[in-house]
């Protein structure tokens, strides 16, 4: 069949600069779900922000609505899939909207963390969305573009992880069972941009190596997304990874899109080691913990070719951590753990966030004082938002019902417009005053609560 698979995104400015220094990586998702489907023998375009700016001539502002329809008919497209998040759903409904004004008979199927965090009840609310792929998407993509493509739809039902809609009846197939051995899946080509690419090369790209992640933060829906305990590649099947991608591609910067990359620490030691090994010399960058990092991750980080870190610190007060859920992290360690990275020569980025639960303006300035000792090179200032999922979902006045509705695509924790005011300029202030440069991760997407009008 003739797919396409989409990673909506928001419209935003990109440029040339942003993508030479890695700023702008083509999105892992929707790429490693193509090279899936090719394995089945389908034709898979993929669009996703870096697809588009090269696409459009490097424009500058980009929109993926932009085009969109010519694309559909162009390529023939009979499927679109979407991976969507919470804030992106309404984007991915305008392009759902674009889609079927082209051709209605084009099957739209949602995958990703909001249908898995939300549910089938989307199909109630959403008639231009046929299917929703709930969990991983591995093996149920496939199995489910290979029955609509053989017409075969009794065979839906034996489909885990999967809603759909028969005689006006909403049908909720099996839990879809979580991967254990994530080796056997291909790695991700990126073909289709190396055509458009300047000097056909892409600078960046990024990878996993882990799934899922052991912690509970209570702002975050990792947990309730991958369900079960973390599961991991082979170290041997990572490094060939890494290779193919630095031999075909010849890339630059891998991103390791892993949540907490230094999880366990022994296994990424020796994923380090072993990359050391190789002759190849890529620049690295990973997130992670401070309470998962240690003198050896760093040395190890280091001469296998890692360039920066950023650390999930959210706050710089530590009543305010507890309460998150990150009760194992005391200030000290933040300081300690900052120089050591600095020491090695590897930048220090550390994510902020701003509005949690009973945050008063004392805790605000705790988070200023450990920022101006630590010195960051980059950081990145978020507002609390809730999500579908998480604990503070649970202890908030949002129901599910808000996340189905259509009138916002952000749901601030806090949500007086003078303290949304207030939080705004507090995360503008952070991010001019602890980046030295601006980011893609810092200027990524600045606003809360705009809705976004879904055209019909
Ligand atoms: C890396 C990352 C990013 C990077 C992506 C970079 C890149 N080049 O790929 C960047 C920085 C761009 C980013 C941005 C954002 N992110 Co982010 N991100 C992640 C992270 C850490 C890893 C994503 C990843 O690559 N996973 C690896 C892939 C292979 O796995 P996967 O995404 O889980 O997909 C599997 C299934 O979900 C399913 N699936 C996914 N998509 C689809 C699509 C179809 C059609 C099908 C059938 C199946 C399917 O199949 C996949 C394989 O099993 C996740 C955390 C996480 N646990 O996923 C957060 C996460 C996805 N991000 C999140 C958020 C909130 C955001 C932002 C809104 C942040 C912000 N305020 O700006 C933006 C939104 C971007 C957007 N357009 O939607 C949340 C989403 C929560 C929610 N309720 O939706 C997550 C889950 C973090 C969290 N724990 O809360 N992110
Ligand atoms: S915030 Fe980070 S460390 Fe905490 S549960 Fe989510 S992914 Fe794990």
């Amino acid at each position: 069949m003739n797919i396409l698979l989409i990673h909506p995104d928001f419209r935003r400015n990109i440029e040339i600069r942003d993508y030479w220094e890695g700023f702008n990586p083509p999105s892992l998702v929707v790429n490693y779900l193509a090279s899936i489907l090719k394995q089945y023998n389908h034709r898979v375009v993929v669009l996703d922000s870096l697809f588009q700016f090269f696409r459009t001539g490097f424009k500058r502002e980009v929109d993926l609505s932009d085009g969109l329809e010519d694309m559909i008919k162009e390529e023939k497209i009979e499927v679109v899939g979407m991976s969507v998040t919470s804030p992106s759903r309404l984007i991915a409904l305008n392009l759902a909207s674009v889609i079927k004004r082209v051709n209605p008979q084009i099957k739209i199927i949602w995958g990703g963390p909001h249908p898995t965090l939300v549910g089938e009840r989307i199909l109630e609310y959403e008639p231009l969305i046929d299917f929703l792929i709930l969990g991983e998407g591995e093996d149920n993509l496939p199995d489910l573009v290979n029955a609509l493509e053989e017409r075969d739809f009794k065979r839906l039902e034996k489909i885990g992880g999967l809603a759909f809609r028969r005689n006006g009846e909403i049908i909720r197939t099996h839990d879809n069972l979580s991967i254990q051995d994530l080796d056997i899946y291909p790695f991700t080509v990126y073909d289709q941009y190396i055509k458009f690419a300047p000097q056909k090369s892409l600078t960046t790209v990024s990878i996993t190596t882990v799934r899922g992640c052991p912690f509970y933060c209570n702002y975050c829906g990792s947990k309730v997304i991958y369900k079960s305990k973390s599961r991991m590649r082979s170290i041997e099947n990572v490094i060939q990874e890494i290779k193919y991608l630095a031999e075909e591609h010849k890339i630059k910067r891998i991103l390791f899109n892993d949540e907490t990359f230094s999880f366990p620490l022994d296994r990424a030691k020796a994923l380090l080691r072993a990359l050391s090994g190789e002759n190849i010399h890529l620049e690295l960058e990973c997130q992670t913990r401070f309470d998962v990092v240690d003198n050896e991750f760093l040395k190890c980080f280091k001469q296998a070719g890692g360039r920066s870190i950023f650390f999930g610190m959210e706050s710089g007060s530590e009543r305010i951590r507890e309460l998150m859920g990150k009760i194992s992290y005391i200030n000290n360690k933040v300081v300690e753990i900052s120089q050591l990275v600095k020491k090695h020569g590897i930048r220090l980025g550390i994510h902020t966030m701003f509005g949690y639960p009973t945050e008063t303006p004392e805790d605000i300035r705790k988070t200023e004082e450990i920022l101006e000792k630590v010195k960051p090179h980059e950081i990145t200032a978020h507002i609390t938002h809730v999500h579908p999922g998480t604990k503070v979902y649970k202890n908030s006045e949002y129901t599910i019902e808000d996340w189905l509705k259509r009138d916002r695509d952000f749901f601030p924790y806090e949500t007086s417009a003078r303290k949304l005011r207030e939080l705004r300029r507090i995360c503008n202030y952070f991010e001019q005053r602890f980046t030295s440069k601006r980011t893609e991760r810092s200027g990524f997407l600045r606003d809360f609560g705009s809705a976004i009008e879904v055209v019909y």
